[in-house]
């Protein structure tokens, strides 16, 4: 241990211990602009300069502790240094806030706020660069302040590399390769880099004034589905905790708003179960194409289009749930509500980034109108003035709005593993698990990569998960040379799985992973049902339509081709 003291407190931190993190310790928020739990330090905002004994300004984010070190964490000098370095910062900041997708969760925003910025003292000149808005991420150069975060989730955690820096000193600015839109570039669209961007230099496309057009078009009939991991993170926007079961409060919300049927994408996930765990099945009886990939990330998907193009015959051809509630909705709902097919419109509430592009696959035949993240519909309650947290649960409608627990446990790295298993044990042995039985904790929890193992009718199923992209790469690495065999292998190409996806609400809390999954399994535990073939809506939706998982009408609607 070392000790060194802090604002005049003596503090005992592990040696290695940054000067920030031993602050953070003692209730000390030093500010930051390139820091992150996720990345390596970098030190190149220097926001977070503390004084050390000798009056030296050094930088807390990447400065191990020492013994007997004094430092002062917000002495007049230490200010002075943060205040030259922000306004220097805004001298050439494009700072259009009202127009800006990231006011009031931007750092730079909050910082200048919280250090008293009321006159900045240089008249700088303002970057001056192309914003590009082709695609589901905006790039704006303009807002860009060049900490590097962006560049760093990309190339260390999902090593991906699709952006990187590119010129020098004031004409430096971050870009895919040769200027290209992240569309012609590598990028997978799993948008942690906007997660991290401290500023409105990345951001989400949006995509709200196109629901509202919709919504107030008397012809269109609107319907709306919302991904499992919207109800444990929505709350946040207003000021709930992570991993807060808002499930029926945003029902409630969206109904307001005016969409004409509020559905659920878990209603498609237990759907996707049916499907996918047929076609587990069926390839573990034949021993073909083995390991069997789940499909459901389109993030992942584009990873093996892009990189792995080899191993698409082992992809799941089962649509993801937000494409198959499209098909549902367009091709079973119609005929069941009279609704001509043109007159619908179906809008999804996802924590992601991705799906935005998912949607606009042309295998899809735009099955689904448009994407909005869970941030996007927080805005549109927020400009509603809907009271969130005092609105009245209300539950879903019929005929697309039942679901299990194993469905809410997509959201979690390992629940769409977990959920197959449990159905796919049924189809194989004939037999219910009772109970907790259902829970297959091996597949749980935040590390990178899970193995295990189960035994069904006697035949060991090895298995793995994969949650972000960096952690799915080292695995395919193993599976191809040899090194490990599984049967049946899930990938979520966010760290944590989609309750932590790139368009879920921005946090600061350094635990968000934990909590929103926590709440994930919570919900899980509460559900009456909790295997996806239990699921009655669904039953009678093969009953009156689809005749069994797997049939010729499923595998045409149900079902798709990737691009090699
Ligand atoms: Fe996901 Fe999925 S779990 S991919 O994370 O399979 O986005 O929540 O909606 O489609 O159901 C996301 C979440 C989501 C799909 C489902
Ligand atoms: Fe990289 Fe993902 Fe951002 Fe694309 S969306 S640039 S892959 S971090």
């Amino acid at each position: 241990m070392v000790t060194l003291t802090i604002n005049g407190k003596q503090v005992q931190v592990e040696k290695g211990t940054t000067i920030k993190k031993a602050a953070e310790n003692i209730g000390i928020e030093i500010p930051g602009l390139c820091d992150d739990n996720d990345l390596q330090p970098f030190g190149a905002c220097r926001l977070c300069v503390v004084e050390d004994n000798r009056g030296n300004l050094v930088a807390s984010c990447h400065t191990p502790v020492r013994e007997g070190m004094n430092i002062k964490t917000h002495s007049k000098k230490v200010i002075d240094a943060r205040r030259l370095i922000l306004e220097l910062l805004l001298s050439s900041h494009n700072a259009d806030c009202f127009e800006c997708d990231k006011s009031l969760h931007c750092k730079l925003q909050k910082y200048a706020y919280e250090l008293n910025i009321n006159n900045i003292r240089f008249d700088g000149e303002k970057r001056d660069f192309h914003v590009n808005a082709v695609g589901p991420i905006i790039q704006d150069p303009n807002k860009c302040i060049l900490c590097g975060k962006c560049v760093r989730m990309c190339h260390e955690v999902q090593t991906i590399g699709a952006i990187d820096f590119a010129d020098r000193g004031f004409d430096a600015y971050i870009s895919a390769p040769y200027e290209k839109s992240l569309l012609d570039s590598d990028c997978i669209f799993c948008g942690q880099c906007v997660r991290v961007c401290p500023t409105g230099a990345l951001v989400e496309n949006p995509e709200i004034d196109k629901v509202y057009e919709a919504l107030n078009n008397p012809k269109k009939h609107v319907v709306v589905q919302t991904a499992p991991a919207t109800r444990i993170a929505l709350g946040e926007e207003f000021g709930l905790k992570p991993g807060d079961i808002v499930t029926g409060k945003m029902v409630a919300a969206l109904k307001q708003l005016g969409f004409d049927k509020v559905f659920d994408t878990q209603f498609s996930a237990d759907l996707t179960i049916m499907e996918e765990g047929t076609e587990l099945v069926k390839r573990l009886e034949k021993g073909e194409n083995l390991p069997l990939f789940t499909s459901c990330c389109p993030s992942w998907i584009l990873a093996v289009e892009k990189f792995y193009p080899e191993l698409i015959p082992n992809i799941s051809t089962a649509r993801s749930p937000q494409q198959m509630f499209g098909s549902v909705a367009k091709h079973y709902y119609t005929k069941k509500a009279g609704i001509a097919p043109e007159d619908l419109f179906v809008v999804s509430i996802m924590p992601c980034i991705s799906k935005k592009f998912e949607r606009t696959r042309p295998e899809f035949d735009d099955d689904v109108d448009a994407v909005l993240t869970t941030r996007e519909l927080s805005r549109m309650i927020k400009e509603a003035g809907i009271d969130f947290t005092k609105l009245e649960e209300e539950k879903y409608d019929s005929p697309l709005g039942e679901s299990t627990g194993a469905a809410t446990i997509f959201a979690a790295t390992g629940g769409v593993m977990e959920a197959a298993l449990r159905t796919a044990y049924s189809l194989l042995t004939g037999e219910e698990l009772k109970g907790d039985a259902v829970e297959f904790t091996a597949v749980r929890g935040l590390e990178g990569i899970k193995e295990s193992a189960i035994e069904i009718n006697g035949k060991t199923v090895k298995i793995a998960v994969a949650n972000g992209i960096g952690n799915a790469k080292k695995l395919i690495e193993k599976i191809k040379n040899g090194e490990a065999k599984y049967e049946f292998v899930e990938v979520m190409a966010c760290p944590g799985g989609c309750a932590c996806g790139g368009g879920q609400p921005y946090t600061d809390d350094p635990d968000f992973r934990q909590k929103r999954i926590e709440g994930v399994y919570e919900n899980d535990k509460n559900s009456p049902k909790r295997k996806s073939h239990e699921n009655e809506e669904v039953k009678k939706m093969y009953e009156e339509y689809y005749e069994k998982p797997y049939s010729e009408k499923a595998h045409h609607e149900l079902h798709t081709h990737y691009a090699s």
